[in-house]
């Protein structure tokens, strides 16, 4: 019966490669169709063209990247290199600092006369400055030719697309991670122990969100006889605060109002007002934790350990996940739960920070390299269903196993026995967890690994992602002279807003101000950077 049992999961397994390899490479070079034997007439011992990169011999090529701290091991160690290298007949002389001193190397290597033929992490505002010097190749049509896999997420999401695309239309880097689902961050994140002992629902718009801290402030649900709960806190009086304005159409800094299609910038709008109103009241009827301005991660964590913190926004993965199982054995009951974006009063569904599906690195083939070509093909490959699997789950049989024609983590990585998390556990075989290599995270692993109230309240929530990615702007390209104005005016403004806002909030200023404070702003000049951004993202929708 066991010996039954394992054949057919071979034979699944077996049926599952093949439906991988299927994917793989849809366009290979002409000279790769050839694999498993020489054609007639040619020498038998001339070795075969390989199947992904078409290279008929090993290659060695650098790549200067960085080592994060989370990392367990440098990439020359990890498997996943290896098994590329055997499938593409590429291997790799990593170039790898901590990231700490990448800044210093990669500053080094720029100005030597020895280029590595790939750098996995260029910062964004280097890669026109280099296209431009001609020390970077282009990439569009290499994309386009080559590149199939990475093409299809680009096809899918095209956030990516508009992302890596210069000023002048053409694309000169990849993103170094892309995730094949849509990562959002920061919900707002509740007791949700405490919301079915006080007997209310998830909350719904800002309404609901108002009552539901004014049980948690007098319904005792900690259940110490105390009135010590304190309905919202967070790590920040910034972001973690105005998240809140979204709930009135609008948000901090610049953003798209989806009515008009016109670039705004929140402080000069009415909604802004009324939010920050609606913050003064919270903040007055005892309802916002009253040290925020100085809170930091170790007060948001102190508050919750406490077990008198209500509710919180913060990282999916921190925050959230991390709380649950950190206070799960110390205090009882504790359970957190995210809430899915609230509706606006325009009707939207608006978050306050833009949903991802690729990281803000880049990576790029410089001019040095001998194998631009060969090259594309090898980090392609780190796209396909394939790669996907090799980068996410590892190696089979050692860090997963096929299960019902599916990959599932093995206990090796799934239940570490010194109790490290899976997604530490992943950074022994592979680089997915940071962004120091060109792959996708791959929401089938991602699942699996994550906390499901994680995965439920990112799923809600993306029910409404056009609202919000129609509202919150994409990191736009800029001309320098562009950057240069944005950073000399915003310098300004935002630490006169934030100081301003504190004392409307938290610092009991009348506001009879507001209206001298919003002509204030409007003297710094912001009105000329809402024409740069309304070309910028014009530019960017095209
Ligand atoms: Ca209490």
């Amino acid at each position: 019966m066991r010996k039954l049992t394992k054949g057919i999961s071979l034979l699944l397994c077996a049926a599952f490669v093949f439906m991988l390899a299927a994917c793989v490479n849809p366009t290979p070079a002409p000279e790769t169709t050839q694999t498993t034997s020489a054609p007639a007439g040619t020498d038998a011992t001339e070795p075969a063209a390989n199947p992904i990169t078409g290279l008929k011999e090993k290659i060695t090529i650098t790549v200067l990247t960085q080592k994060e701290a989370t990392e367990l091991e440098p990439f020359e160690n990890m498997e996943v290199f290896k098994i590329m290298e055997e499938r593409t007949n590429i291997a790799v002389k990593f170039d790898q600092p901590a990231k700490t001193n990448f800044a210093e190397r990669y500053s080094i290597v720029m100005a030597s006369k020895e280029l590595p033929d790939v750098i996995t992490v260029m910062p964004i505002g280097d890669v026109p400055k280099y296209a431009s010097a001609k020390t970077i190749i282009e990439m569009t049509d290499i994309i386009d030719k080559e590149m199939p896999n990475l093409s299809r997420y680009m096809a899918e999401f095209p956030d990516i697309k508009a992302g890596i695309r210069g000023l002048d239309g053409k694309i000169y880097s990849i993103p170094t991670k892309v995730y094949d689902y849509t990562e959002w961050n920061n919900p707002i994140i509740v007791r949700g122990d405490w919301l079915e002992k006080l007997k209310i629902d998830m909350p719904k718009n800002i309404d609901d969100v108002y009552n539901m801290w004014m049980a948690i402030k007098n319904g005792d649900p900690n259940g110490n006889k105390e009135k010590d709960e304190i309905p919202y806190t967070a790590r920040d009086a910034k972001e973690r605060i105005r998240s809140f304005l979204t709930a009135f159409g609008v948000k901090d800094g610049f953003y798209n109002d989806p009515a008009t299609n016109k670039i705004k910038f929140g402080v000069l709008e009415p909604g802004y007002k009324q939010g920050i109103e609606w913050l003064r009241k919270c903040h007055d009827d005892g309802l916002i934790d009253p040290d925020l301005p100085s809170a930091s991660e170790a007060t948001l964590q102190a508050k919750v350990a406490q077990d008198i913190a209500g509710s919180w926004r913060g990282g999916m993965r921190g925050n959230f996940a991390t709380y649950q199982s950190t206070f799960e054995d110390k205090i009882p009951g504790f359970k957190v739960v995210g809430v899915p974006t609230i509706e606006s009063v325009n009707g939207k569904h608006l978050h306050h920070a833009r949903p991802k599906n690729m990281e803000g690195t880049r990576t790029v083939i410089t001019t040095a390299s001998k194998y631009p070509t060969e090259i594309a093909r090898w980090m392609d490959y780190a796209f396909s269903d394939e790669g996907n699997i090799l980068f996410n789950f590892g190696i089979e049989n050692e860090t997963f196993v096929m299960k019902d024609g599916k990959p599932v983590f093995s206990d090796a990585i799934a239940n570490d026995p010194e109790g490290r998390s899976p997604f530490i556990m992943q950074t022994t075989f592979s680089p997915i967890s940071g962004v120091g290599f060109p792959c996708v995270y791959y929401s089938e692993a991602v699942n699996q690994l994550e906390n499901q109230e994680v995965v439920a309240v990112r799923n809600a929530m993306d029910k409404y992602r056009q609202d919000t990615l129609d509202f919150v702007l994409p990191d736009l390209p800029f001309t320098n002279e562009d950057n240069a104005q944005i950073r000399s005016i915003m310098g300004e403004v935002n630490t006169y807003v934030d100081e301003t806002l504190a004392s409307f909030i938290f610092g009991g200023e009348s506001f009879s101000k507001w209206d001298e404070f919003v002509a204030n702003v409007k003297k710094m000049d912001v009105e000329k950077l809402i024409d740069v951004y309304q070309k910028a993202y014009d530019n960017y929708k095209k």
